[in-house]
């Protein structure tokens, strides 16, 4: 394997870069359990893993406060976990089982949680881009001072209803952190075949919104750049651009036969920048923990993502009358019963 340069002093106390080894350990070690259920039948339908992008949302929740929102795409396990969601309700959503977050009824890219501002969970590319703005805007207009992150891929950044939410966030001055997830594939499609110009965030300058590159392999830099970013919007200067620099180690989704792209590639990022085992050297050559340390927390999450797979096992599939429920909402935003 190829040495690995450990940042000399992060500037983090060494129970955060714990907290962040364990988050990323998390999502990688769910996505795997969730490849597996896959593989086994457990799940049917649409599965977009999240492996190698760990550091984009883990680094932006550690920036996050309370009462922040977060909108995403269909790959969407991750976002769902770092922002505090429960991985039994995931994985019993993955394996269309009453106790999953839409009842089993949603499956991966459907997925909400109003306790964590989590809005899903959007199958449509570039769908969930306005719906961001929107809820930015709702903030906006109950005049707190929540920001909201908007993420969407590098293929979604060629989306015209992503320039279209650019204009109105930015004349509004919503308080928006546009999150370009660029993991340098639209499916079997790079950067290079579909993407004109050189760097997407400079895509905002048009519309006069400020943004930067920023490496997704490092969770220390995504969490600095989120804070920049958050403090932006926070301080009612309107919307923030944040390309994030990634690179998802698996297919598009579980049927994908990776014919784009040579193992070699994806070999060298996962050897040379994989942000787990940064961190993991970050925490061992500051002598920060012992290899029994982080030996225990392997453990800690292996047990929580195994008690996520036995809680979707054995909870029931939804009845066949739940067919009917949950079409039409019961309850208008303002809290009000819908006359029936
Ligand atoms: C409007 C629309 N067009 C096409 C598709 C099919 N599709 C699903 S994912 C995808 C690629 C999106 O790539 P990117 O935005 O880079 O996100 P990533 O999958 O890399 O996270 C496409 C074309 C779709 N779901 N919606
Ligand atoms: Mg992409």
């Amino acid at each position: 394997m190829a040495a690995r340069k450990s940042a000399a002093k992060p500037n983090v106390s060494p129970e955060e870069l714990k907290q962040y080894y364990r988050d990323m350990l998390l999502i990688r070690r769910f996505e795997e359990k969730a490849g597996q259920l896959y593989g086994m039948g457990l799940i049917g339908g649409f599965c977009h893993l999240y492996i190698g992008q760990e550091a984009v949302v883990v680094g932006l929740e550690a920036a996050a406060d309370e009462g922040d929102k977060r909108v995403t795409s269909y790959r969407d396990h991750g976002h769902m976990l770092a922002c505090g969601m429960d991985p039994d309700g995931v994985m019993a959503e993955l394996t269309g089982r009453e106790g999953g977050y839409s009842k089993g009824k949603g499956g991966s890219m459907h997925m909400f949680s109003r306790e964590k501002h989590f809005y899903g969970g959007h199958g449509i590319v570039g769908a969930q881009v306005p719906i961001g703005a929107g809820l930015a805007f709702a903030d906006k207009y109950l005049e707190n001072d929540r920001v909201t992150f908007t993420y969407f891929g590098d293929g979604a950044a060629n989306q015209g209803q992503v320039y279209e939410s650019f204009n109105m966030a930015s004349i509004w001055s919503l308080p928006v952190v546009f999150v370009i997830e660029n993991n340098q594939y639209a499916m079997g499609t790079s950067q290079k075949r579909s993407t004109s110009g050189q760097d997407i965030y400079e895509r905002g300058a048009p519309f006069g919104i400020p943004g930067e590159l920023v490496d997704g392999m490092d969770v220390l830099k995504v969490k600095e750049a989120g804070e920049k970013a958050i403090a932006h919007c926070r301080a009612g200067k309107g919307p923030y651009i944040l390309e994030i620099k990634t690179y998802r180690y698996r297919g598009h989704s579980m049927s994908d036969p990776a014919k784009y792209r040579t193992r070699e590639e994806v070999q060298k990022m996962r050897e040379e920048r994989d942000p787990i085992e940064n961190i993991r050297t970050m925490l061992l050559d500051g002598k920060h923990a012992s290899e029994d340390d982080l030996k225990s927390i392997d453990k800690e999450i292996k047990d929580i993502v195994n008690k996520s797979a036995d809680f979707a096992r054995e909870s029931p599939e939804p009845d066949l009358d739940q067919l009917w429920t949950d079409i039409y909402a019961s309850e208008l935003p303002q809290g009000d019963a819908v006359d029936s």
